[in-house]
């Protein structure tokens, strides 16, 4: 059985040449962002990595086929459908046995992405160790693929909804590797700085490419690379507003009885309504810098190639 892996003609072109390519995910579209604004996101986020010189590769499942670069009704679907699916890494069987749709999370994305030659992927916040993990062990399959995935994930760190101390020391365990981008503390998502400090600064794609390069001599396990890019601190979100909604958010997560996969659409949809829409203006401002970072990595790493 072979894999009916749909890449868009210029992402095909565009690895067939060994220019650069950058990932995008869809999940942010369809769950983590509200209509009508996720597709002009859309739109917007591939704008940013073409002006940044490499191909968007925005990834989906449509009809039980996975497509590695959307055309604009892909898009438009992917943003508009309110039935897709949210298809992590395990959904992806799923998905693909049955014919559903589903946009696709961090874990699938990586995994379809790097299937397909692509090294450089952007998003948000990733998935992480929920606060009550010892009670839940809600931990999200992104950590876990990305432990055997050889990928480079450009991120505001991971969502300040998690317990973000624990989802560092599962990094830890599962040996991925993590750099402060121009910052020695780990970013927090919404807010510039988590407090947590990271062990590694790099103050350049280039460096960041030559990471890349470091992993793929050694030859280890294929673990991935993740690029914590803090908001710039003038479109953070009010830290104090942060903490006090936050609250208010876990809060009604548990009133509620919100479980599994609706989890973190729930509370991002939360901090959104009851922030008067600046977390929304936070998220988008991480995510537009990390996608701009992420090309220029590219851009990078594609100039190292053979
Ligand atoms: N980054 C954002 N918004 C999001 C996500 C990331 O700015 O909605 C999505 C990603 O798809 C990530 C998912 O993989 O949230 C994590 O969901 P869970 O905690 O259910 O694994
Ligand atoms: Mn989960």
């Amino acid at each position: 059985m072979s894999l009916d892996l749909r890449l868009s003609e210029e992402v095909r072109q565009a690895l067939l040449d060994r220019t650069p390519v950058v990932a995008l995910e869809s999940t942010i579209i369809s769950h983590g962002l509200p209509q009508p604004r996720n597709h002009a996101v859309a739109e917007e986020l591939e704008r940013i990595v073409r002006d940044g010189g490499a191909v968007p590769a925005t990834v989906a499942v449509l009809d039980g086929v996975p497509h590695v670069g959307l055309d604009q009704a892909g898009l438009k679907r992917i943003a508009t459908d309110g039935e897709l699916h949210k298809l992590g890494y395990r959904d992806l069987p799923a998905a693909l046995g049955t014919g559903a749709s589903g946009a696709t999370t961090v874990s699938a994305t990586a995994f379809l992405a790097a299937r397909a030659g692509i090294r450089v992927f952007a998003t948000g916040g990733l998935g992480g160790v929920h606060r009550g993990w010892t009670e839940t062990w809600d931990e999200s399959a992104d950590l876990d693929l990305l432990s055997r995935t050889r990928i480079t994930v450009v991120c505001a760190g991971v969502k300040s909804i998690l317990d973000v101390p624990a989802t560092l020391q599962r990094l830890e365990t599962l040996n991925v590797t993590v750099v402060g981008y121009r910052t020695a503390t780990f970013p927090g998502f919404y807010l510039t700085s988590s407090g947590e400090p990271v062990d590694w600064t790099l103050d350049s794609a280039e460096q960041v490419a030559a990471v890349m390069r470091g992993q793929d001599a050694l030859a280890g396990p294929s673990t991935a690379l993740l690029v914590a890019n803090p908001v710039p601190q003038d479109q953070q979100l009010d830290p104090a507003l942060h903490d006090r909604v936050l609250a208010g958010a876990l809060t009604a997560a548990t009133r509620e009885k919100i479980t599994g996969q609706a989890t973190t659409p729930f509370l991002l949809g939360y901090l959104v309504e009851h922030t008067g829409g600046a977390s929304l203006e936070a998220n988008l401002a991480a995510v537009r810098g990390n996608v701009g970072l992420a090309a220029e990595i590219a851009v990078c790493w594609a100039a190292g190639a053979p």
